[in-house]
Parts: structure tokens; C-alpha cells; sequence
């Protein structure tokens, strides 16, 4: 999705070479003196193979999106990817790599045009050596931007504008199961960096409002001591884009996680997303019976969070949840820029 087609740069020297050679068979010679005539081929095939060269990189350079640019989040998701300083280096070779080719060409073709005409094709030969060594210079850079390009092929396709809640509790607890439910769909699977499993996305509507609900398994589910920095950096990506946290507990804990631990992952998803408000949604509770699970969890969360009870699987609580959302909208999101 990010980046065009990025060649080797053993590709990029034989196309130019090859170009080069086909328009040189090309010249017209005929009106042009016979003397003048080799001098004419050997200027023509410096042009062109410094001309496909700079089209070559000169496209690359204006398909590639501006990093700086971009959303936040897609700022952050290129970083933990690929690196954004890489990325930018890499481009900067190409760059650099097009003045050094205009260079050669123009200092060539003078050369050639000076030349007597039995030098033209030793001074174009030397020209071709110093393109390619220019070119070779890049290699790794050309390399860097292919694995860019496969890094970021699958780059999930979110949606700024709209509000955004993420959902986060352990394994199990139901968060698939209700993200389907709020949106009332199967919901689209990206890629997101380091996580095995990818993210989901769904979207709704309400009153020409669009939300949108991800899902990161493998991500927001197990405590945070348990991370690589890898993984760290991925969860800053989606602070960006989090509006607000949906955090679901299981009081049953049917999904095999005492509260206890519930909590503490609660908090510590608090503590990561500093500034994004954390909405607490009690799942499974067709099977929550036991009254201090409940009463344990009420007592240790934050006392401004109201939990929402639920029943994921039953669709019962689904529209509070929804109401939650638009509520939150009309208080948080109006005349707000992201
Ligand atoms: N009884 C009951 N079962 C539920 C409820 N919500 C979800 N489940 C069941 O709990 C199991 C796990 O639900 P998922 O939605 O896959 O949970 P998850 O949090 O996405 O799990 P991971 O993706 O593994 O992290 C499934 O068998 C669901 O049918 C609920 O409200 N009540
Ligand atoms: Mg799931």
C-alpha cells in the first residue's frame, strides 16, 4: 500500500543500459555528417540511461508518501515497522544518487562532444562505469526500501476521523465476541506489526457519526512486564489513535484469569494510556453469580470509571455500551482536530 515498486540495483542499471543501447539504434544518421555520427550514438545513450534513471527514482521518490505528513498513527505504525529514520535515509540515497546522475550526464555529454569522434565510445564507457558505481553505491538502500515495501504492504486501513475505542482485557474474556456485537459485523483483520495475530477493525454509524472499534489480540491482553519494547512501541501507535479504552473484565472467570490479576492489567493499561479515558465493561455476566468477584473489581478500579454490565454472547448491554460511545462523542470529539 505505501511504497510503488522498489527495483535492485542490478535492475536499475541494466534497464538504464538496455534503454540506452535501443535508442542509440535509433539515431537518425543521415543528414548528419559521417564523422559526427558516432559522437551523435554515444551522446544518445548517455542521455537516455541517465534519464531512466532519474524517471526510475524520481517516480519512487514521488509515489512514496511523505511520512511527516501522515497521521500519527501511520507515523508510529512506520516506525515500530520499518523505522521512520531509515526510511527517510533510504529515500535521501535516491535523491542524492539523481544529482550525482545529472551530473554525470551533463558533464559526459560535454565530454563526448569534445571528444575526437574514435574517443566518443571510451569516454561514454567511462561513463557507464561511473553510473554504475553510483548505482551500486545504493544497493543497501534499494534493499531497505523492498523490505519496507513488504513490511508495509498489509498496513491496516484506519480511520482517523472517527472516534475510536480500543478494546483491551485477557484472553477469553469476550472481546472478539463484542467487538462483533457493536458493530454488528465480522470485523476487517490487518496486519499490525509484532503481533502474531494481526488487528481487528470494525466500524459503525450513528446519528452521521462513524466509530470504529479495534481489536489487538496478543497486544492489549497480558500483562505489560511480559513485553518487548517491540511491542511497547506498538501500543504508543495505538495511543494515538485511541480515543478511549474499553476495558472487559470477566467477574465469572470463566476465561481462567482471577480478577485479582484482571485489575492489575486494568491499571496497567491505565498507566500506558495516560490520557485516554478507560471505560470498564463487565462481560459474561449470564455466568458472574459470585457477588465479591464483582464487588472486588468495582472496589479496586477507578472510581470515576462506571462499569457497563454485559453479556456478550447474549447481546444483552450491547446498546449501553453504544450509548457510552455516543455520549462520549458529543462530549469529547466535537471541534476536535484528530
Ligand atoms: N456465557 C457467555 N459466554 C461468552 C460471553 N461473551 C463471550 N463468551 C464466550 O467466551 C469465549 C471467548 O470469547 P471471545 O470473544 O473469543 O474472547 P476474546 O477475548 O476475543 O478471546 P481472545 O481472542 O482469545 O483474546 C467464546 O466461547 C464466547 O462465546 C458472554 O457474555 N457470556
Ligand atoms: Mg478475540
Amino acid at each position: 500500500m505505501f511504497l510503488p515498486n522498489i527495483p535492485t540495483s542490478e535492475e536499475v542499471i541494466d534497464k538504464a543500459f538496455r534503454r540506452a543501447k535501443k535508442a542509440a539504434a535509433k539515431v537518425r544518421t543521415s543528414k548528419i555528417h559521417r564523422q559526427h555520427k558516432s559522437k551523435r550514438i554515444e551522446e544518445v545513450r548517455v542521455q537516455t540511461a541517465c534519464q531512466v534513471i532519474k524517471d526510475t527514482f524520481e517516480e519512487i521518490l514521488e509515489k512514496t508518501p511523505h511520512v511527516e505528513e501522515l497521521p500519527m498513527f501511520y507515523q508510529d505504525y512506520i516506525d515500530v515497522a520499518v523505522g521512520v529514520d531509515d526510511l527517510k535515509r533510504s529515500l535521501g540515497a535516491l535523491n542524492w544518487a539523481n544529482g550525482v546522475i545529472e551530473k554525470l550526464q551533463n558533464q559526459y555529454t560535454f565530454k563526448i562532444r569534445r571528444s575526437p569522434p574514435e574517443n566518443a565510445a571510451s569516454v561514454r564507457k567511462a561513463a557507464f562505469g561511473r553510473i554504475s558505481s553510483v548505482i551500486k553505491r545504493i544497493d543497501d538502500e534499494l534493499d531497505f526500501l523492498n523490505y519496507a515495501k513488504q513490511k508495509l504492504r498489509n498496513v491496516p486501513t484506519v480511520d482517523t476521523e472517527a472516534t475510536t475505542a480500543v478494546i483491551a482485557g485477557f484472553p477469553n474474556v469476550g472481546k472478539s465476541t463484542l467487538l462483533r456485537q457493536i458493530t454488528n459485523a465480522e470485523p476487517e483483520v490487518a496486519d499490525y506489526p509484532f503481533t502474531t495475530k494481526g488487528i481487528q477493525i470494525g466500524h459503525f454509524e450513528r446519528r452521521w457519526q462513524k466509530y470504529q472499534i479495534i481489536d489487538t489480540p496478543g497486544l492489549l491482553d497480558r500483562p505489560v512486564d511480559e513485553m518487548n519494547q517491540i511491542e511497547l512501541n506498538a501500543m504508543v501507535a495505538l495511543e494515538h489513535l485511541a480515543d478511549l479504552i474499553l476495558f472487559i473484565f470477566d467477574p465469572s472467570q470463566t476465561s481462567g484469569y482471577p480478577v485479582e490479576n484482571q485489575v492489575n492489567l486494568y491499571w496497567e493499561i491505565n498507566k500506558i494510556f495516560r490520557k485516554t479515558p478507560v471505560l470498564s465493561i463487565f462481560n459474561k455476566m449470564d455466568l458472574a453469580d459470585d457477588e465479591e468477584n464483582i464487588k472486588y473489581i468495582e472496589e479496586h478500579i477507578n472510581t470515576e470509571d462506571e462499569p457497563l454490565m454485559v453479556a456478550a454472547s447474549e447481546g444483552s448491554g450491547i446498546s449501553e455500551i453504544i450509548k457510552k460511545l455516543e455520549e462520549f462523542n458529543r462530549e469529547n470529539k466535537i471541534n476536535q482536530g484528530d
